[in-house]
Order: C-alpha cells, then sequence, then structure tokens
C-alpha cells in the first residue's frame, strides 16, 4: 500500500515574518506594478485589485484565503518550497496552490532559482480569481495525476510552462501577459511584449507539448491563447491519445519554428544568439 505521502503543508507563521522582509516584499510588488500596466492582461490586474492586501506587506495567508476562497474556491498553503511533482499536482486537484513561505534576500531582486512567496503570490494568485483561469489550474492538477502514471509529466510541465507559467493573451488591444513567470520578473515583463527577439505564436497544445524550455533565460518563443475557457476545454480532453501520437515526434528547440506554426510575431533570435547568459527573474 502507498504510503500515504506528507502534502508539504507547514504553517506560514506570519508573525515569524521580520520587518526587512516584508520591506524586500513591498520593494518587489512597487517593481513590478509599475511595470505592469499595458501589459499585463486585464484580468490579472483585475485580480491583483481584487487582493489589495498584497500591498503592505507580506499577506497573511488567511486573510488571502478569505478573499480568494470566495472568488474560487482556490486557497493558497504554505510550503517549504518546490514540492514533488505527485504532490504539487494533488494540490492543485483539490484547488489548493502551494506558496513558498520564504521571500528573497534582497541581494537576490534580480535573480532567484526558486520560486518564493512573491512570485507565487504576486505572480500566479491574481489568475486563481479568474474563475476560468480556476477550472484549468485545478483540471491541470488531475491532468498531471494522470500523466505521472503514464511518463508524460516532461510533455505536461511544457504546458504549465508555455501557459501558467510564461503565457501571452490576445486582447483588442493587443498582445497582454498572464504568465506568472514573466509579471513576476523586472526584465522579462518588456522582453515578452516589446522585444523583437522572441516569436510569438499562435497556442497549439501538440506544439507545445513538443516544445522545450530553458529554466534560466527569457523564452525565445510566447505562444498565445485568445482566451481562458480556451485553456479549460483543452485539459477536458484525454491526453493518453495525444501522449501516444507524441512518441513519433520529436521534441522541438526553443527558437525553432515549424512550418505548421501560425506567427503573430517572426522574432529575430538575437537575444539568443548574443551568448550573453540572461539571469532570469522569477
Ligand atoms: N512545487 N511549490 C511548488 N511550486 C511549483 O510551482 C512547482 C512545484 N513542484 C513541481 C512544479 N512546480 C513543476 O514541476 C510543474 O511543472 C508541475
Ligand atoms: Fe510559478
Amino acid at each position: 500500500m502507498l504510503i500515504a505521502r506528507d502534502d508539504y503543508v507547514i504553517a506560514q507563521d506570519w508573525q515569524a515574518y521580520r520587518p526587512a522582509e516584508h520591506h524586500t516584499w513591498r520593494r518587489l510588488v512597487a517593481r513590478q506594478r509599475s511595470r505592469l500596466p499595458g501589459r499585463a492582461a486585464p484580468d490579472f490586474l483585475a485580480g491583483l485589485d481584487a487582493l489589495a492586501i498584497l500591498d503592505g506587506g507580506i499577506p497573511d495567508f488567511d486573510r488571502l484565503n478569505d478573499i480568494l476562497g470566495k472568488a474560487t474556491g482556490w486557497r493558497i498553503v504554505a510550503v517549504p518550497g518546490l514540492v514533488p511533482d505527485d504532490v504539487f499536482f494533488a494540490h492543485l486537484a483539490n484547488r489548493r496552490f502551494p506558496v513558498a513561505r520564504f521571500i528573497r534576500t534582497p541581494e537576490q531582486m534580480d535573480y532567484l532559482e526558486e520560486p518564493d512567496v512573491f512570485h507565487d503570490i504576486f505572480g500566479h494568485v491574481p489568475m486563481l480569481m479568474n474563475p476560468n483561469f480556476a477550472d484549468y489550474m485545478q483540471a491541470y492538477g488531475e491532468g498531471g495525476q494522470k500523466a505521472l502514471g503514464l511518463g508524460a509529466l516532461k510533455q505536461l510541465s511544457r504546458l504549465y510552462w508555455y501557459t501558467v507559467e510564461f503565457g501571452l493573451i490576445e486582447t483588442a488591444a493587443g498582445l497582454r501577459i498572464y504568465g506568472a513567470g514573466i509579471v513576476s520578473s523586472a526584465g522579462e515583463v518588456e522582453f515578452a511584449l516589446d522585444s523583437a527577439s522572441p516569436h510569438r505564436i499562435r497556442f497549439d497544445l501538440k506544439r507545445v507539448l513538443r516544445t522545450e524550455y530553458k529554466i534560466d533565460d527569457f523564452q525565445a518563443n510566447y505562444f498565445v491563447i485568445g482566451d481562458y475557457r480556451e485553456l479549460f476545454d483543452l485539459a477536458q480532453q484525454d491526453f493518453t491519445p495525444i501522449y501516444r501520437a507524441l512518441e513519433n515526434t520529436s521534441d522541438i528547440n526553443p527558437g525553432r519554428l515549424l512550418p505548421a506554426d501560425e506567427l503573430l510575431q517572426r522574432g529575430s533570435g538575437k537575444h539568443h544568439a548574443s551568448s550573453r547568459f540572461t539571469k532570469r527573474i522569477l
């Protein structure tokens, strides 16, 4: 019988945060808020506004959960950091978003390997206030549990990467950002929309499941959806035949284009051509 896995949930212990940590939070919020107008998706900004408590300092998860729970039935739980995939998916499948309790040090303002409380809350929670996206995130968790059983985690984590973390959406006013990894990054908020370097490609599920990604640099390509319901609808299908069909295809290097790609904007690739190592900011 499977040993019941600890769900890695810990107490947030909000009282234990030091003033310097709340100060780092406020600096990060101010830095990113100043960059979002005209760039973040309207639904992201609406979610951020509904979470007005984010401006005071590291939020008390219980207070945040009052707001989030009323909006979409989601809640955040404190964890020490990255948790194993099966634990992560089990939380998502139950409308619980694991949030790292720690906050980066002042020296890490511009580079952080692991998601901290700022990336997880400022980046991910505003979109969890959107019912369609919230439904997608739960469906993703259920899909992740199935993918683990099918040995297809590598493919499925690309879907998370190119939507939840680095997704763009088309609006009447132009492309906008809903991906957590972009909105919580000082540099990538500009790069994702303004740079001529990356390709911007219409989202296609099989294409995304084949496309690799690098975790320590800006994206060489971004995928663009039309609306969040599109994500929920795709997550309803059984991925088993899709994974099987993918077995006869090769993975696609970031930045490479396929003839079938519906290109919204062809990139120059200049950023990645210059071997300059760009520290990613979560
Ligand atoms: N754990 N706490 C935490 N946060 C994440 O975003 C996270 C994780 N574990 C696994 C994971 N993300 C990725 O493998 C996803 O692609 C599943
Ligand atoms: Fe994240």
